[in-house]
């Protein structure tokens, strides 16, 4: 069997010259650009991510399921990685960034570590926990974003009587591409906190800064938790007003002292689309990560077709055709690379 294989490869080289110089030069670690030149440079964006939902009342159900299995202590974070079905073993829910959902349970603590890696958390389910950034805590509550920049201390830890459920958004993919990664573990499980609840806010979060303050454009913003209940607020005041055709009342969250997003890798979005309202077809090339907050739709995205209810999530990848139909009030949050993609020029939209 063996040598009629070679037989065959060995006369097929032979009567395909081409076939054959590619065999010769692939022992020398050279390819032909042109068997490759369409793929390498496409006319638009070919993602191999997929469209995919997660269902929360599923994903909640298996994330418990790992709570009987493994401490928080023991995982050093129980996450359930988000995998999208298009990167298959690669930890990735689009190409440059990975997404889990994580689980704390009371009187767990995940230890204080950092890394290279930029982190945002939103917080879907459960009261009494809390995340610790850089010395500060900070108390989970439904719907915040928090984050963790680069290279800051983090530990999380339940202080209440109810399991905590959050999604976490990185850059893994990202850092793994630049190899760039660096981690090490903090000092003690939890940090010492060392700022009162709420210093960042005051300081940097409340439209003022420390007097001597500034920040270079890519640095990351000093507050790191958005409350929801902040977001709600804007939310409901604009939307009052007219919401844009392709994308209902959409706002990004940022640095404050800068304009740019929180993080320079990953960029983060609210987004309320009026009961009845049917969004016109967008897409951009930024493949991004949906949480359904409140409310229900149905979302289309290229020839897929959900209907979507509090706490689902669901990723767009890059350029794919995205539509809304909100049922009812819906309230969006998302997060995506657009601002890697922004700062290299490589962001586009399309308003069909
Ligand atoms: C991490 O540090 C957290 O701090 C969650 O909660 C998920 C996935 C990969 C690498 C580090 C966290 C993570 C992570």
């Amino acid at each position: 069997m063996h040598n009629t294989i070679k037989t065959a490869e060995a006369s097929s080289a032979a009567g395909n010259p081409r076939q054959d110089y590619y065999d010769r030069i692939a022992q020398d670690h050279m390819t032909p650009l042109w068997e490759v030149l369409g793929a390498l440079v496409p006319k638009s964006p070919n993602s191999p991510a997929q469209a995919a939902l997660w269902r929360y009342a599923h994903l909640r159900d298996k994330v418990m399921e790992a709570g009987r299995l493994i401490t928080a202590e023991q995982a050093e974070r129980r996450v359930l990685i988000l995998e999208n079905p298009g990167l298959a073993g690669q930890s990735a829910i689009t190409q440059s960034l990975y997404a889990g959902l994580q689980l704390i349970l009371p009187g767990e603590v995940a230890p204080a570590h950092r890394h290279t890696q930029s982190a945002l958390r939103l917080v879907m389910d459960g009261e009494g926990a809390y995340t610790a950034v850089d010395g500060e805590r900070t108390t989970m509550r439904r719907g915040d974003f928090i984050i963790t920049p680069s290279w800051t201390f983090h530990d999380h830890g339940n202080l209440g009587e109810q399991p905590v459920v959050w999604l976490d958004g990185l850059d893994i993919p990202t850092v793994r591409f630049f190899d760039a990664g660096f981690a090490e573990h903090g000092q003690s499980a939890s940090q010492d906190t060392v700022r009162a609840e709420g210093d960042a806010l005051a300081r940097y979060g409340n439209n003022m800064l420390p007097v001597d303050f500034y920040q270079g454009p890519a640095e990351p913003t000093r507050v790191f938790v958005y409350p929801f209940a902040r977001t709600m607020e804007s939310l409901a005041m604009i939307s009052a007003g007219k919401p844009d055709p392709h994308l209902g009342h959409k706002l990004r969250y940022v640095n404050p002292a800068t304009g740019a997003s929180p993080m320079p890798t990953i960029g983060a979005f609210t987004q309320r689309l009026p009961a009845g309202f049917e969004t016109r077809p967008y897409r951009s090339t930024d493949g991004t990560v949906y949480v359904c907050l409140e409310g229900e739709a149905t979302v289309a995205v290229g020839d897929t077709e959900w209907h979507v209810q509090r706490d689902d999530i669901f990723v767009v990848p890059s350029w794919q055709p995205l539509k809304f139909l909100a049922k009812r009030d819906t309230t969006l949050f998302s997060f995506s690379d657009r601002p890697m993609l922004q700062s290299l020029g490589l962001w586009r939209e399309a308003r069909l």
